[in-house]
């Protein structure tokens, strides 16, 4: 069969996993785009088995980087789902993971120029319309990939790649509290439904009969919860200004318990159907800013100092550590308080990536006939 040859690098970003192309290196048109994605991953299919896919959402992404002519960005980045087991493309949704290997990929593919020593990269991210930097490990202009850093979620030690954010609050949702409280009633359980750079839905373990520190698989196996939280997110979804959420990856539905491990909480993350292995970055920023946000759901479980009252010296900087199933996620948060109430101006947050494999993914010509044939 003859086969379009497309040029990408499979990378992992943070806690995930997925194909990284040049926008110039995929159709333009958004439908042809996302039937090349799809066959280059080969979904619908639960295994993924015709294709790149590793049949999990965390391992079934798409990050597209072009240059930017942003005055305040480098590069840009596009964030896509592919549904393992749907025909679908979603861009609804941020992914701080995968973004952790734009700033490698952009200087790989001669996007960024780069320094010796760390270099950094100012991403514009299409999906929110929000700006991150990350700084690169380049000892003699080259990226490096190995280091002592670790992230919970992924075996080793590698090169550190920093990163912050300014302005995520309401990205997704226009406002951090999109529906106007702090708590909300929904279908009879308390919620607070926070958006600071991914929409999150943040509930009490408790509340669910739970203790919080069950497994992904067997939160999964509960047709019982998994029912509930659902029919919560659904409704969630219109309150929060997203419509209906029904074929939607956000809100995320985070579930919260005291800390068990010295942390500051403890969650356990729908995304929104599979139960997350660790957290997502903006998932854990938003999560973490609810834990600071005075008689939020999250605020009342999680064991952090009140920041509220305000300081002297105006914002303060807070570890946050978020517990997950396979470890802790810290966020850093910038937090002004202000008689009561705070707001948060930046995040920043430590991530690590690989470049797995460089080359041409191939499709099926009869999907996308244009490119190199073979
Ligand atoms: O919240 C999973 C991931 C993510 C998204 C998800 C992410 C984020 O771990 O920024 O990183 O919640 O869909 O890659």
């Amino acid at each position: 069969m003859t086969q379009t040859a497309i040029s990408c690098s499979a990378m992992r970003g943070g806690t995930s996993k997925g194909l990284v192309f040049a926008a110039d290196d995929l159709p333009g048109d958004r439908a042809e785009r996302d039937a090349v994605l799809l066959a280059a991953m080969g979904s619908p299919d639960p295994r993924e088995i015709d294709g790149m896919g590793g049949s999990h959402p965390l391992t079934s992404k798409v990050a597209v980087v072009s240059q930017s002519r942003r005055d305040n960005a480098d590069v840009e980045y596009l964030f896509l789902q592919v549904w393992p087991d749907r025909a679908e493309v979603s861009d609804s949704q941020n992914c701080g993971n995968m973004l952790a290997a734009v700033g490698p990929f952009a200087i790989e593919r001669g996007l960024v120029a780069a320094r010796d020593g760390v270099t950094q990269v100012r991403i514009w991210m299409q999906n929110t319309r929000t700006l991150a930097i990350a700084s690169v490990q380049t000892p003699g202009g080259v990226v490096r990939y190995d280091g002592a850093a670790k992230i919970d979620g992924v075996p080793g030690t590698h090169a550190p790649i920093p990163i912050e954010f300014a302005d995520t609050a309401g990205s997704s949702c226009g406002a951090l509290l999109p529906t106007g409280q702090v708590v909300d009633v929904i279908e009879g359980v308390q919620a607070t439904c926070i958006d600071n750079g991914m929409p999150v839905v943040c509930l009490a373990a408790s509340d669910f009969g739970l203790s919080g520190q069950e497994s992904p698989g067997e939160l999964e196996g509960s047709a019982s919860l998994t029912q509930q939280v659902e029919a919560i997110r659904l409704a969630a979804g219109p309150m929060m200004n997203l419509g209906n959420v029904t074929n939607s990856t956000v809100p995320k539905m985070s579930l919260l318990s005291p800390p068990a491990h010295g942390g500051a909480v403890s969650t356990r993350t729908f995304i929104p159907h599979r139960v997350h292995e660790a957290i997502g970055v903006f998932g854990a920023v938003s999560v973490a800013t609810a834990c600071v946000l005075p008689g939020s759901v999250a605020y009342a479980i999680a064991n952090l100092p009140d920041v509220s009252a305000g300081s002297a010296g105006g914002s303060v900087d807070l570890d946050v550590e978020v517990e997950h199933p396979t470890g802790f996620f810290t966020v850093t948060l910038e937090v002004q308080g202000h008689d009561g109430a705070i707001s948060v101006r930046k995040s920043a947050l430590l991530r690590t990536a690989r470049l797995l494999m460089r080359g041409e993914v191939m499709v099926p010509s009869s999907v996308w006939s244009q490119g190199a044939s073979l």
